[in-house]
């Protein structure tokens, strides 16, 4: 007997709504839902791989321990939260709270009770030391928020947009930017109506194979490209000048600080045409609607928070904003109503605040403490030495920044805790690997996408949708899992803590279940749980009548597009050598510049012991250019090492037209610890390992060079079938 239930996908960030196959107790099959209002039906290859992530036999069904000897057995969750909880104690007693960090990677985000629960633990243990995958990923957008001040009532949606531009982002594979729920269809949908694209991107991805104008750029010069956008807009006051005027500061140094960043000098600095940058500029300013939005790319090289400050500026300048009296398009659904007002927010501070890390003079900033210092703090001796590490949901090893570095790290650590399923490279090294259950195990509800909002990461759902699903399946038979609030709460329970969660106090004798912990979540939400949980297949929560809102009588707050910080920093890219050749520098001496991308079959370091995934690929291909590989002498299949200032890898090159010559593309999250290093055909390679986190940093957020790397490409081996 085959059951179905409707549910929503977590093996990424994207949700998507999914049918579910249920015979005897055991995930089956999935599908995309396509009932779902939101995802029509959407699923991709690793959403439907849920049944075979839930029982591969490298599933931890158990949480295990590691031994003397470094193998590892099964232990009791009990007994673990037992041992973890004297030890947490026994360190915080010695060398205080600071000893005890953690971080929370991306299926933290995914589940709601557990970020809120482990920082409600940190809370509790007093420990400042909070990191996330935030901070690797696109910090430059709350950091540039900071900067340039939010628009309280939000951008203007997609589904009106005439045109949109697209800087290092390919929502096409990755799910995220925009649109981030069923991308291919809803971008189909808007051409048709005749929306236009601009991609900016040093490789024609998916995204740029259907863009109206596509600018292949060198990496690492979006703050050139975007001041050059802006200027054609400002020179020929094709700007909302009314808008500007009444909502924003700072024209007249933006003006000053751009001149300089002519079309000829964009063409030859950063490659790409005068002519196009021109009709960028025009059409992005002359269509009535649409938006800017910056990906990894960007963030990840040089200068990401004033690449993000520019698409701000851009958007400000075009007064692309929604105004009074306009539709809210998404006044939430699990969190209080959202009724936008027309004006800026009081800003936040960018950085310089909370918590001072002991290396290179950091603080924590509008999107958190950098995790490329982490592995610092666990290695420097001291008073505030990092002497535990929890990770939740999270592969430092497979994902930070200076992989050798974060290997010695792990090791440095006196007790090193992660929340994983299977053993990651990071499990490998850890005493104790905590199993928590999947996906289909425990209820999900939507609510990470109408936080997302909050957050000023994205926009989150373009309409009020939510889902609510119950668990779907029952743990494995005979299996020990715990849901990762769970773990917090049981430490919390046996280090005598009270967690204040959801902004009350947990009862901590009488453990609550994930549901009731949602109802403390939602609580005061726009539309209540019960109703949610009416529609199995979600809904959208319409309510036309939530419209913008005038500005406060006397409001001064004012978008800021002249931030005294950016403009320096304008000055500093202005004074920066002419990048020359294919990719490199005249006082670098460097070939190639290694960019950052997503593939299909993999979530960062998530699928690849997955059956049906393996069959994409066993490895993180270097993508290179054919004429690159021509005058190098190389083919498809051939080993080489790319070497940086900092470190080397292995890596097996590909012949991909698309990647722009000089530039090697690759994804990051492949290969193991240095032990594994020969197994590159069969495992890949850790792009992180490149990046140095000590030379190339923002001195202000400390987020180090992780795109637009600077490397040089040498044979190591002819392919194996030549
Ligand atoms: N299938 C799949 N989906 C994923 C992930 C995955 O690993 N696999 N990862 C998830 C995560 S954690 C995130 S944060 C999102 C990211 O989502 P996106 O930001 O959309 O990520 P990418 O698809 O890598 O797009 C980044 C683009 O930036 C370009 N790029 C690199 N360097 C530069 C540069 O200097 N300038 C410019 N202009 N472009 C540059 C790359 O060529 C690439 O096309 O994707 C998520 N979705
Ligand atoms: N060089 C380079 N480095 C990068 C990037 C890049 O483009 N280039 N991208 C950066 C970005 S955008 C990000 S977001 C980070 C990603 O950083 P992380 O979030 O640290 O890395 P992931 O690989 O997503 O790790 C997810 C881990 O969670 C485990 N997991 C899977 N399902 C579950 C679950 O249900 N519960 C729990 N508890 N765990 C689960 C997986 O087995 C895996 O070990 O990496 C960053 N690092
Ligand atoms: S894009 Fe794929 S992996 Fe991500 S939520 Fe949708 S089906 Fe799941
Ligand atoms: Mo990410």
């Amino acid at each position: 007997m085959t059951d179905t239930h409707y549910a929503m996908c977590r093996f990424c960030h994207a949700f998507c709504g999914l049918k579910v196959d249920v015979e005897k107790d055991r995930v089956t099959k999935v599908i995309g839902d396509k009932h779902n209002p939101m995802y029509f039906g959407y699923s991709c290859m690793k959403g439907r791989q849920l049944p075979a992530q839930h029982y591969i036999p490298e599933r931890l069904t158990h949480s295990v321990k590691r031994s003397d000897s470094g193998t590892y057995g099964e232990i009791s969750s009990d007994s673990m939260m037992d041992e973890v909880a004297d030890r947490l104690t026994r360190l915080i007693n010695q060398y205080g709270p600071r000893s005890v960090a953690l971080y929370s990677g991306t299926f933290s985000h995914l589940y709601p009770t557990s970020g809120p629960m482990s920082l409600a633990f940190m809370n509790a243990i007093e420990s400042p030391m909070r990191f996330s995958s935030g901070t690797i990923d696109q910090p430059g957008k709350l950091i540039a928020m900071a900067l340039h001040g939010r628009w309280n009532a939000g951008p203007r949606p997609f589904s009106e947009a005439d045109v949109w531009m697209y800087v290092g982002t390919n929502p096409l594979v990755s799910m995220w930017s925009t649109p981030q729920y069923s991308p291919a269809k809803r971008m189909l949908e808007a051409r048709k109506r005749g929306m236009k694209t601009i991609v900016i991107d040093p490789r024609k991805t998916e995204c740029a194979e259907k863009a109206d104008i596509f600018l292949q750029c060198k990496p690492g010069e979006d703050p050139t490209i975007l001041a050059g956008i802006a200027r054609v807009i400002v020179t020929e006051a094709l700007m909302d000048l009314p808008f500007v005027e009444e909502n924003a500061q700072g024209l007249e140094e933006l003006r000053t600080h751009i001149d300089k960043f002519t079309p000829e000098y964009v063409e030859r600095r950063a490659a790409v045409s005068a002519e196009k940058l021109i009709a960028a500029a025009r059409l992005f300013a002359t269509s009535a609607s649409g938006d800017v939005t910056v990906g990894t790319g960007p963030n990840m090289s040089p200068r990401g928070t004033l690449t993000e400050y520019l698409a701000l500026t851009i958007t400000t300048l075009c007064g692309r904003w929604m105004r009074e009296g306009e539709q809210m398009p998404n006044p939430l659904v699990l969190m209080p109503e959202r009724r936008g007002k027309a004006q800026c927010e009081p800003k936040r501070p960018a950085w310089g605040f909370g918590e001072n890390l002991r290396v290179r003079d950091l603080t924590d900033t509008a999107a958190g403490l950098t995790t490329a210092a982490l592995a610092d703090e666990i290695l420097a001796q001291g008073q505030g030495q990092v002497k535990a590490l929890i990770s939740v949901g999270g592969n430092p090893m497979s994902v930070w920044p200076d992989q050798l570095k974060t290997y010695d790290a792990m090791k440095q650590l006196d007790l090193n805790i992660t929340l994983d399923p299977v053993m990651s490279s990071t499990a490998k090294l850890a005493d104790y690997v905590v199993a928590p259950k999947l996906s289909l195990e425990q209820p999900g509800i939507t609510l990470l996408h109408d936080g997302l909002w909050f957050s000023g990461a994205m926009v989150g759902y373009p309409e009020p949708y939510a889902q609510y699903h119950p668990a779907i399946v029952p743990p494995p038979a005979g299996s020990d899992l715990l849901e990762e609030w769970e773990f917090f709460y049981g430490l919390a329970q046996r280090m005598g803590l009270k967690l204040k969660f959801g902004g009350e106090y947990l009862d901590m004798e009488n453990k609550p279940c994930m549901d009731d912990l949602f109802e403390t979540l939602t609580k005061g939400s726009r539309i209540p749980l019960s109703e949610v949980k009416k529609y199995p297949h979600g809904h959208i929560f319409e309510d036309p009548s939530i419209r913008v809102l005038p500005m406060d009588e006397g409001h001064i707050e004012r978008l800021d597009i002249g931030n005294r910080f950016m403009m320096e920093e304008l000055e500093d890219v202005m004074a920066e050598p002419l990048v020359l050749g294919a990719g490199y520098r005249e006082d670098e001496n460097f070939s190639h510049r290694l960019i950052s991308r997503r593939m299909h079959g993999v979530y960062n370091s998530v699928g690849r012991d997955i059956p049906a995934l393996k069959k994409n690929g066993l490895y993180n291909p270097a993508y290179m250019n054919p004429a690159d590989l021509e005058a190098m002498g190389l083919s498809s299949g051939d080993m080489v090492e790319i070497e940086s200032d900092h470190s080397s890898i292995l890596g097996i090159v590909e012949e991909a037209p698309d990647v722009g010559e000089g530039v090697i593309s690759m994804a990051h999250g492949f290969g193991d610890a240095p032990e594994h290093d020969e197994e590159v055909r069969f495992i890949g390679s850790n792009t992180g390992r490149l990046i140095n986190v000590e030379k190339d940093f923002d001195r202000h957020t400390g987020n180090p060079r992780m795109s637009a790397v600077p490397v040089n490409v040498r044979l190591i081996e002819r392919t194996v079938s030549q």
